[in-house]
């Protein structure tokens, strides 16, 4: 072996430390960066974004930041980068870096599903996506593949104030790994919503996710008849603002009760948002709800693609 030789060697054998990210790219500390980056139709200034592909699919990232670090192959082009996706399920992150800022674009490699062959993925019951889309939407096409949340993974921020583990489906509680969808126009909606409701005096860290993602096989066990919800597509959440930790929505209109007032206040919110044209609001549905015997009052967001209102 000569020296040049031994060295590629040596690179080779190294490179999955050299390629792991190191403390300095942590992502900025702020919600928004001063850059976009665009990827699957989401404009996104989000310190902290997500994203889900098939594996060996090609990602296009549209950005005047550099890609600094990352795993996968990646390549440049005139509008940004390439990243293609390697042939297994998996986690990655891709930094981005420009003006002394750092975005991260966590990426999901999917673990494939077939609907109406796959029933359950790893013994964790799936069911039956309609195959006819919803007047033939492509936002209701049934998915392809789904994250596998393995052990550890529920605390990955996916967003700069959400969590992997907010958004799992509520059946099977304790199997592992679960498996779900998160939607990036969803999160950034989150984000946008979450940052106008602070911005409104309403203190909120994050939302409290009631339901996220579900399963077809749950939401028909709920006794949802639905096959077109937005929950079994990762991109409707429902929330409240739960800062005091008591479980329920806070008295937002202050008048000392909890109420679908208090939950009518934050979906007129978003409803603002909507009409104010906002790059970061995918359109879609906005919901409010009342309590009952086993929750407190919240709304329903979901991106959806049109308009709707209830
Ligand atoms: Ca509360
Ligand atoms: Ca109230």
């Amino acid at each position: 072996m000569n020296t040049l030789h031994f060295f590629a060697f040596a690179l080779s054998t190294l490179s999955p430390s050299l390629t792991t990210p190191t403390p300095e790219l942590a992502p900025s500390s702020t919600t928004r960066v001063e850059f976009d980056i665009a990827y699957q139709n989401v404009s996104s200034d989000l310190s902290i974004n997500s994203a889900t592909v098939m594996p060996g699919e090609m990602l296009e990232i549209e950005t005047n930041a550099n890609l600094t670090v990352g795993t996968g192959e990646m390549s440049r082009d005139a509008d940004g980068w390439i990243w293609t996706a390697p042939d297994t399920p998996g986690h990655h992150q891709l930094y981005f870096q420009s003006g002394g800022e750092t975005a991260l674009l966590n990426v999901f490699v999917l673990t494939p599903f077939e609907n109406g062959e796959d029933v359950s993925l790893d013994g964790y019951r799936v069911g039956e996506y309609n195959p006819v889309p919803l007047r033939g939407m492509e936002r209701y096409v049934p998915p392809t593949g789904f994250i596998e949340m393995l052990p550890g993974m529920e605390d990955i921020q996916i967003a700069p104030h959400f969590r992997l583990g907010q958004f799992i489906c509520k059946q099977q509680p304790g199997h592992d790994p679960t498996f779900l969808l998160v939607d990036p126009h969803m999160l950034l909606k989150l984000e946008t919503l979450l940052t106008a409701a602070n911005d409104r005096g309403w203190e909120a860290d994050t939302f409290f996710v009631m339901s996220g993602f579900r399963t077809p096989f749950y939401n028909a066990a709920i006794g949802n008849t639905t096959t077109s919800s937005r929950h079994l597509f990762g991109d409707a959440a429902d929330i409240y603002i739960d800062q005091d930790g008591d479980g329920v929505m806070d008295d937002l209109n202050g008048d000392g009760r909890i109420t679908r007032e208090d939950a009518a206040e934050l979906a007129a919110l978003a409803a603002e948002i909507a009409d104010s044209g906002s790059d970061h609001w995918h359109s879609g549905g906005i919901g409010i709800y009342s309590a009952n015997a086993v929750h407190g009052p919240f709304i329903h967001v979901d991106a959806r693609g049109y308009r709707a209102r209830w």
